[in-house]
């Protein structure tokens, strides 16, 4: 196994070494790839210090905010151009827990895409109010129904995926952001009869800088769920 971390950032200063000390304490031998968007916050900068004596440590800077999704696509195209076998989604605030790693990386042995699950038993959520808490279970729900898929929790980010999934799916014709970016992914992984496993985590809220999630990225995902049935996303893309 030869993994690759990409974690998208946008002002997370406070929060890139932290996560750094977390991985490698727990990983030692993992790469990470940050995906920067030129954040203000000077983040790409902390990262490129890291790189310069870390070879670990991968940059790829781009010129301004262009979304979670196209961070995503561009750094699992940065990985497949490479020889790593598992690469991962991870978010860059600590809500997505550097210890839970090995045990996506004990599932993925025998399955091609490991969700971070926060609604089976052993996984959930910490500092979340009851609204948010209702929205991402009916959203998992909303979605589970719609597309018909088995999976406990379908808007989480945090997720590993063996490189034959993304060799197969047309990364230039995913389009969308957020939640939805999330639901699609697992969606073509599960429509081209990938073996999907779900390990639980419990998410705890960032506790330093600020969330970029907006309502837009609710209504993609609305939207996007039926796209996605009607479509049907058929075997070959
Ligand atoms: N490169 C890049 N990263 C982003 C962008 N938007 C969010 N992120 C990162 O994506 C991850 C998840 O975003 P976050 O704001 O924590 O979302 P939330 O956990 O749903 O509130 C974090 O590591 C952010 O820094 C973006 O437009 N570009
Ligand atoms: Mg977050």
């Amino acid at each position: 196994m030869k993994p690759l971390i990409v974690t998208p950032t946008y002002n997370e200063a406070d929060n890139i070494n932290r996560l750094f000390e977390g991985i490698f304490s727990v990983v030692p031998d993992i790469h990470v790839l940050v995906v920067d968007d030129n954040s203000p916050d000077g983040t790409g900068a902390i990262a490129d210090e890291r790189a310069a004596s870390d070879p670990r440590v991968h940059v790829l800077h781009r010129e301004g905010k262009l979304g979670l999704g196209t961070a995503y696509i561009a750094g699992f195209k940065w990985a497949l151009e490479r020889d790593y076998t598992h690469i991962f989604e991870m978010d860059a605030d600590l809500s997505h827990q550097p210890k839970y790693l090995p045990d996506f990386l004990k599932k993925a042995e025998d399955h091609q895409l490991v969700l971070g699950s926060r609604a089976l038993p052993g996984g959930g959520t910490e500092g979340w109010g009851m609204g948010r808490k209702v929205l991402s279970r009916g959203g998992t729900l909303y979605t589970r129904t719609i597309l018909w898929l088995p999976y406990t929790d379908l808007t989480g980010g945090f997720k590993c995926f063996h490189r034959e999934v993304l060799e197969s799916i047309d990364l230039d014709s995913v389009q969308s952001e957020g939640y939805a970016f999330q639901i699609e992914l697992t969606w073509r992984a599960h429509r081209r009869g990938f073996k999907v496993g779900e390990v639980p985590i419990i998410f705890p809220d960032r506790t330093l800088g600020n969330s970029k999630m907006s309502k837009n990225i609710f209504w993609e995902a609305v939207t996007m769920v039926w796209k996605l049935r009607f479509a049907g996303y058929p075997k070959n893309s």
